[in-house]
């Protein structure tokens, strides 16, 4: 092992810091690092597993114009040639770059610097479109600026968390351990969301309110605290404009209790009781996520509950913010170097003082004069023509973009896509005429801004493989070829932060994101730099914003804004009746190009699926277990049907993360696309009206090989591969007659070699075969009705000869008197199953820490605790239970 490393961990924006020592053949040994501010030793399940991700199976190394293999001079003349070609003919505005919170700071700032300083337009956007803009726009119209006002501390300190839209224990799991380490002093937990979530089960009041419902509910709340007396009115008078006209607004709505829970669908008591809860505590933080943003009328979620927070001075004092969580590791990084299409750089905008500002600072030849396209509006132009060249950094978004089958559409249209990314083959990349290997976590070296506005170092654990380099590099290598070296020629990523923060710095009377402590750094304070909070006008950083309650804008004060309900911006129909919602299981990120290398965070929920109330399944004649087809005004998907009560009546929840190359039909964003909130630009992501049906298969079948088997071309059938430790298991199911099933075969079996093992039942439908080359077992397909559980053939495939047992009971799927367990790993980290956590709690264990006890569950990570509370919570109460 050598010497390890202090990094941040690459997936959620907690920011969590890790300790990284690399081993052997590119092994990874993390474990949390008990310094770091954000985590403070603690780690969650995606975290703790990210060694499993980093080998260079699938990567990307070297640059690719076509299918042929090009030199980084090759490439980067190319890209800059074929970009100014398309800038001569049709103007700047006809190229695009689509970035992601997933670049760096210095990657970002270099992007954006590119784009409106040197190409000189507006059309940078990045995916955080999709998830932070609402909240970006909410903080500008009440703060003054996209002021995150609170820190990790106020949730720490305070005594109500409320949760909006926010299924914190599998999104932001190491905050959550936070909280429920508060909750031992006695902090209380409110959950506003319409499924019974993991974090609305642990919670002490879960309010399922109607999609899309949540201004009606703030606003409630809001008028029930000035019925109350519970604002504060002296402070409103000193510090806030814009308080009578929301309190005339609200008089339009009838603001009764009981009119507010009818609208929204909870019932009333516990609507009275989360009122009165927020009444009585001040110290309280709300936080909001993408339950909240993800919306057509996203800006007014935020600020409704910013508003709340406004009338009872509930800001910039400890353990009392509304706080809006953040979800990739750099989203805010972004939001400041400027990576959005409608800020400049650095929280400046495109007033004439701030163009001429930064023009100045970049000695920009011509600087954007306007605003660029935010994400939605950028694919509508690439596919209607206007945009002509696009490049695509850190993102899918082929996948994770509304309305999948279109931007596929503009995608393969588009006369020049440029991608860089560090896995070689994702939905996107099938559209790149140009590939570039971009360096990928453990390997790059920058800056990451989480949540708490806290700036941290990643730090490299293994050289650069194959040719790849920092996406800051590669576009400073196109910038200097666009004709820009003076502007590109960064030596290296600290280079690139210095310029950053004296940008920050650069006239700065009156901005808040203010770096300025940071401009001298050398290359070994950069090296060093130990986390720290914006504004950093000195080094220790700013932990809380607004202490002083002065806020950035002209007079001083926040801004309350009127917000009225809206609800769902498409209505549901006789033909789609039920709300789809969308959103994250606890062990995949996003599009799995990295989460999915490991077989262990797989085994947690390994396929899409489809969460249904049982009385939208009775209705729909859809049984728990069978692929189920949603359809949408857009499209279709097809996912295994979960039926359940914990998603309200006319709801159905749909997981955002599998791709083409996962389940190609089990893709969410095949039938989302709502309508995009009118300020944000951000997508209704959680309501689209849709409806459910049997998918109905007459056949099924999997497959496990050594390699991933691509799915059958010509097959129209329903194809899901999940790789497991030293094999890939291939699910599949189709419609169609004999012949098809033949078709798969063929394709499945092409080139298979050596001895062949087979069982046929024709009278059952059946068929069984297991290949077995040199002693090794090389591939095995099964059709048929009753198949075995998958869990002991993969299991064979370890065996390097096969034994005479396991040869004997191949074609029976597993071995006699041999206990078989394929339940679900709740337990990621110590690879406990669904069935021995619930054996454990059969037998006793009543608690926690007992189940840990018993079972070595729950007792690392802790990302699993609330998933095991359920199990304690559902078993039957044993009598001597009671007596205890
Ligand atoms: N495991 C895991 N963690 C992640 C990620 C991941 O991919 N996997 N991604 C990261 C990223 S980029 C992000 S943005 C965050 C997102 O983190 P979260 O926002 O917690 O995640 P989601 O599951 O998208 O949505 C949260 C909840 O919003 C609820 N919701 C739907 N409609 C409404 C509504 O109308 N009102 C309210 N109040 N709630 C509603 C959904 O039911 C869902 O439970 O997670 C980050 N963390
Ligand atoms: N239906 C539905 N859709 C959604 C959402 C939802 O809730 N519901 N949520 C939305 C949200 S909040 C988000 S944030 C998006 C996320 O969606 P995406 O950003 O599309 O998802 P990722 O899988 O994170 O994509 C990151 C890509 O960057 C690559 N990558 C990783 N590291 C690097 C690097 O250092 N450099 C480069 N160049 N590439 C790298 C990865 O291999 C991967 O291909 O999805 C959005 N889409
Ligand atoms: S909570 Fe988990 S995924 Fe998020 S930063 Fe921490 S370790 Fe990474
Ligand atoms: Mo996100």
């Amino acid at each position: 092992m050598s010497a390890e490393v202090r990094t941040t961990c690459p997936y959620c924006g907690v920011g969590c810091g890790l300790l990284a020592a690399a081993g052997e053949q590119r092994s990874l040994k993390i474990t949390p690092d008990k310094t770091h501010p954000a985590n403070e030793g603690r780690i969650c399940s995606k975290g703790a597993a990210l060694g499993d991700t980093v080998g260079l199976e699938g990567r990307l190394l070297y640059p690719m114009i076509g299918e042929r293999r090009v030199t980084w001079d090759r490439a980067f003349d190319h890209v800059a040639r074929s970009l100014r070609r398309v800038i001569d003919r049709h103007g700047p505005d006809a190229v695009a770059f689509y970035v992601s919170g997933q670049l760096l700071t210095e990657d970002y700032y270099a992007a954006n610097k590119l784009m409106k300083g040197f190409i000189g337009s507006g059309n940078i956007d990045t995916n955080s479109r999709l998830c932070m803009a609402s909240a970006v726009a909410a903080h500008t119209q009440a703060f003054g600026g996209d002021y995150v006002p609170g820190c990790y501390e106020d949730i720490d300190l305070a005594d109500l968390i409320v949760m909006s839209g926010h299924n914190a224990a599998w999104t932001h799991p190491v905050l959550y351990r936070r909280m429920e380490a508060a909750r031992k002093r006695g902090q209380r937990h409110v959950v506003i969301d319409p499924r019974r979530t993991e974090t609305a089960d642990a919670a002490d009041l879960h309010l399922p309110l109607a999609p899309q419902m949540d201004v009606r509910l703030w606003n409630g709340l809001l008028a029930d605290l000035i019925r109350r007396g519970a604002i504060d009115r002296g402070w409103i008078a000193a510090h806030v404009a814009g308080f009578a006209e929301m309190e005339q607004t609200l008089a339009e709505d009838d603001q009764s209790a009981s009119a507010v829970a009818a609208d929204c669908g909870v019932d009333q008591n516990d609507l009275e009781r989360f009122f009165r809860m927020f009444a009585e505590t001040p110290r309280t933080v709300s936080l909001f996520s993408m339950g909240a943003n993800q919306s057509a009328q996203g800006v007014a979620k935020g600020l409704a509950i910013i508003n709340a927070h406004l009338a009872t001075g509930r800001i910039g004092k400890p353990g009392a913010c509304p706080f809006s969580i953040t979800g990739q590791p750099n989203a805010m990084g972004g939001r400041e170097t400027g990576g959005m299409a409608n800020t400049l750089a650095a929280h400046m905008g495109f007033d004439e003082i701030s163009r001429d500002r930064v023009r100045r600072f970049w000695s920009s030849p011509g600087i954007a004069p306007k605003p660029g396209l935010k994400a939605v509006d950028m694919f509508d132009a690439i596919h209607d023509g206007r945009i002509k060249a696009v490049w695509i950094m850190a993102t899918n978004p082929a996948v994770s973009l509304p309305n999948s089958t279109r931007i596929r559409e503009a995608l393969a249209k588009c006369p020049l896509v440029i991608v860089s990314d560090c896995v070689a083959e994702t939905d996107t990349m099938a559209f790149a005429h140009v590939r570039l290997p971009a360096l990928a976590w453990s390997e790059k070296d920058g800056t990451v801004t989480n949540s708490e506005r806290c700036i941290s170092r990643q730090r490299a654990v293994f050289p650069a493989p194959g040719e790849a380099r920092a996406d800051w590099s590669i576009i400073a290598g196109v910038g200097s070829r666009m004709g820009h070296a003076d502007a590109f020629s960064w030596r290296n990523s600290a280079d690139v932060f210095r310029e950053y923060a004296r940008l920050t710095a650069y006239e700065n009377n009156d901005r808040l994101l203010n770096l300025s402590s940071l401009v001298g750094m050398t290359e070994e304070d950069y090296d060093q730099f130990a986390p720290a909070q914006w504004p950093l006008r000195t080094r220790a950083g700013t932990p809380r914003l607004f202490t002083d309650s002065a806020f950035p804008t002209p007079e001083g004060r926040a801004q309350m804004v009127v917000v009225r309900p809206k609800g769902p911006a498409e209505p549901l129909s006789l033909r789609y009746p039920l709300s789809l919602n969308t959103g994250r299981i606890r062990d995949q990120w996003h599009t799995m190009t990295r989460t999915a290398l490991s077989p262990t965070l797989l085994r947690h929920i390994p396929e899409p699926f489809v969460e249904i109330h049982p009385q939208d399944a009775a209705s729909s004649g859809v049984v728990d277990g069978c692929l189920t087809c949603v359809e949408t005004a857009r499209g279709e998907a097809i996912a295994l049907a979960r039926i359940t009560d914990r998603q309200r009546r006319g709801s159905i929840f749909m997981p955002m993360h599998w791709t083409d190359t996962f389940a190609p039909s089990g893709r969410a964003n095949a039938t989302v696309s709502g309508p995009v909130d009118p300020t944000s630009g951000q997508p209704e992501f959680k309501h689209t009206p849709a409806r459910i049906y049997g998918y109905r298969e007459t056949w099924a079948g999997f497959f496990i090989s050594r390699d991933a088997a691509q799915q059958p071309k010509g097959a129209d059938i329903i194809w899901r591969r999940i790789p497991q430790a030293g094999a890939h298991l291939h699910e599949f199911a189709g419609r169609g007659d004999i012949a098809e099933r033949e078709l798969v075969t063929r394709a499945l079996l092409r080139g298979a070699a050596g001895e062949c093992i087979r069982f046929d039942d024709p009278a059952a439908r059946s068929s069984r075969q297991a290949w077995i080359d040199n002693g090794r077992l090389d591939r095995v397909l099964f059709f048929g009705q009753r198949l075995p559980q998958r869990d002991w053939l993969v299991a064979a495939f370890a065996e390097e000869t096969l034994s005479d047992d396991t040869r004997r009971f191949l074609l029976h799927g597993r071995a006699p008197n041999v206990a078989l367990d394929s339940s679900p790993i709740v337990c990621a980290c110590a690879g406990v199953s669904s069935r021995t956590i619930g054996a454990a709690v059969s037998a006793g264990a009543c608690t926690l820490e007992a189940v840990g006890e018993a079972t070595r569950a729950g007792v690392n990570c802790g990302s699993c605790r609330t998933e095991i509370a359920r199990f304690i919570a559902e078993a039957p109460v044993p009598e001597n239970r009671n007596a205890a």
